[in-house]
């Protein structure tokens, strides 16, 4: 029996430009939503931030990869985070803010930021399946001390549809990590989240300025209505 081949191709409005996109070569890639960043008691909220701000993405996030998953198009996951014994951890990183709130320090969800940890943990709603790889990245950027220039290369991706938290912080630092590699960004605006608003604006503003200088800015809606509409020829009875 013959597998049924892909209608690869789907468009949908971005900005600065309307897209094309190969969904053979193109993965989702979710940058941390991890309870550390969503839920109360972890790193988010010991800066100081108050993480309901942050929920607004989950529900066009979690469309988003049903959508993505039915495809069959790669999905990544990612946690920031670091070993129990801090060892890949900056100091300039760790020392930051009150001792009893640090990465590292023991909260309601476990050790802040310290892989194992509840907190660290990717939120139920978007747990990734058993085939999906899972990204632990020390720093901001996906790309940084991680092997995941290798599994894009490897599998033959080149475009990236970014959602995550926070816009400014993680998303931003990886979409310009992944366009210096020549990765193509589609950040959908609605499935990415900031604790400030007014950061969340500039920061899908400065990626797709000066004719997307780092990538595109996309709804979730165009990608999702053209998904919808593709059709897979029907298999060939054998
Ligand atoms: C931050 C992140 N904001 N995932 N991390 O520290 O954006």
């Amino acid at each position: 029996m013959e597998e049924a081949t892909k209608m690869l191709n789907v468009s949908f409005d971005a900005e600065p430009a309307a897209l094309s996109v190969d969904l053979d070569r193109a993965a989702l890639v979710i940058i941390d939503m991890q309870r550390d960043f969503l839920e109360p008691g972890g790193f988010g909220e010991a800066l100081g931030n108050d993480v309901a701000r942050l929920q607004a993405a989950v529900g066009p996030l979690m469309q988003v990869l049903a959508a993505v998953r039915q495809h069959g198009i790669l999905v990544i996951h990612t946690r920031e985070g670091h070993r129990p014994d801090l060892t890949d951890a900056p100091p300039i990183k760790v020392l930051r803010g009150d001792p009893s709130t640090r990465i590292g320090a023991k909260g309601p969800m476990g050790r802040i930021l310290v892989r194992g940890e509840p907190g660290h943990d990717i939120i139920p709603q978007l747990y990734p399946l058993a085939d999906e790889p899972v990204i632990d990245k020390p720093g901001k950027g996906a790309f940084y001390q991680t092997d995941l220039e290798l599994m894009l290369r490897n599998r033959g991706i080149d475009t990236l549809l970014v959602c995550g938290v926070t816009t400014e912080v993680c998303v931003n630092t990886t979409v310009r990590e992944a366009n210096d590699r020549g990765f193509r960004c589609i950040v959908l605006s609605d499935c990415c989240g900031s604790y400030f608003p007014e950061f969340h604006a500039a920061g899908l503003a400065m990626i797709k300025a000066q004719g997307g200088i780092f990538g595109s800015v996309a709804e979730s809606a165009g990608l999702l209505g053209s998904l919808a509409k593709v059709r897979y020829p029907a298999r060939a009875l054998g």
